[in-house]
């Protein structure tokens, strides 16, 4: 008999070498135990691919251990989404996300979709390398209460100030929230770009998306 700490073990260490068939097998045979989607998540593949980029940084793996980490992680992500996503609450607002321009990461900002449609948003996601001119054609058609822009490379945060200015430009920066993160963007750096909002995290970006709708929408009511 497995138990839930050996199956989170074995999620961690499967994930760290890219082991992707291992990973969804353990996934579901979680599934069946009973254990909670969040702890999968939070208890072993989260700190793995924290492992993978510390290992990353000190040289021991390389771009391809990176990649085939990351993906054992989207499998398993494929299978959690809608366990994650699972709600009967009403939408109550709606969220255009996308990676910067020049950056490929998504499982962050995957990650933030799942648990925004959970808490009720209805999210619109454009994928990765997103130009500052498609986000703004994008709000432009979809009107969403909030674009968040999501940005993993020191090299591309800069692309943050590139959107806002993009929106200035359209005319159309007063009518969205802008939300910023990803893993190297701080609080200040936020604040820095002119953002209306930074989370560290999903539950965070939740969080603090729900906080600036209602600030806003009790603005337009007074
Ligand atoms: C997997 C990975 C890759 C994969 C990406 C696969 C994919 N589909 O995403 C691949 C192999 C493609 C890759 C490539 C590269 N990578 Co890389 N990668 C990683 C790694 C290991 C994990 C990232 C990840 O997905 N983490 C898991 C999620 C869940 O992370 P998270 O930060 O907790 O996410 C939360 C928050 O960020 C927040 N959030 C995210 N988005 C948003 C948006 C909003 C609006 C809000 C509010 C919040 C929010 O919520 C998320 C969920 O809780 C990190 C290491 C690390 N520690 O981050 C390096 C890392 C990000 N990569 C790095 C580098 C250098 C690169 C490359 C330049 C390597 C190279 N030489 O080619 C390329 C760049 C490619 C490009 N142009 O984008 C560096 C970046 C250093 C820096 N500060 O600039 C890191 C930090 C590794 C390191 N320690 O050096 N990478």
């Amino acid at each position: 008999m497995t138990t839930p700490d050996e199956i989170l073990k074995g999620l961690y260490d499967e994930t760290l070498v890219g082991n992707a068939p291992k990973v969804l097998d353990l996934t579901h045979e979680a599934l069946t135990m009973d254990m909670e989607p969040q702890s999968l998540l939070f208890d072993a593949l989260i700190p793995s691919l924290e492992e993978v980029g510390a290992r990353f940084e000190r040289g021991d793996f390389f771009v391809p251990e990176m990649l085939i980490a990351g993906r054992a992680m989207a499998g398993a992500m494929e299978v959690l989404r809608p366990l994650l996503a699972e709600t009967g609450v009403e939408t109550i607002g709606k969220f255009l996300m996308g990676t910067v321009k020049g950056d490929v990461h998504d499982i962050g900002k995957n990650l933030v979709n799942i648990m925004l449609e959970g808490a009720g948003f209805e999210v619109i996601d454009l994928g990765v390398q997103v130009a500052p001119e498609t986000f703004v054609a994008k709000i432009e058609e979809h009107q969403p209460d909030i674009v968040g822009f999501s940005a993993f490379l020191t090299t591309t945060m800069p692309m943050f100030k590139a959107n806002i200015n993009a929106l200035q430009k359209a005319g159309m920066r007063d009518d969205v929230i802008v939300m910023v993160g990803g893993a190297p963007v701080t609080q200040e750096y936020a604040d820095a770009v002119g953002a209306d909002g930074y989370a560290a995290d999903a539950s965070g970006c939740v969080r603090k998306a729900k906080d600036l709708l209602q600030t806003k929408r009790a603005k337009v009511l007074a």
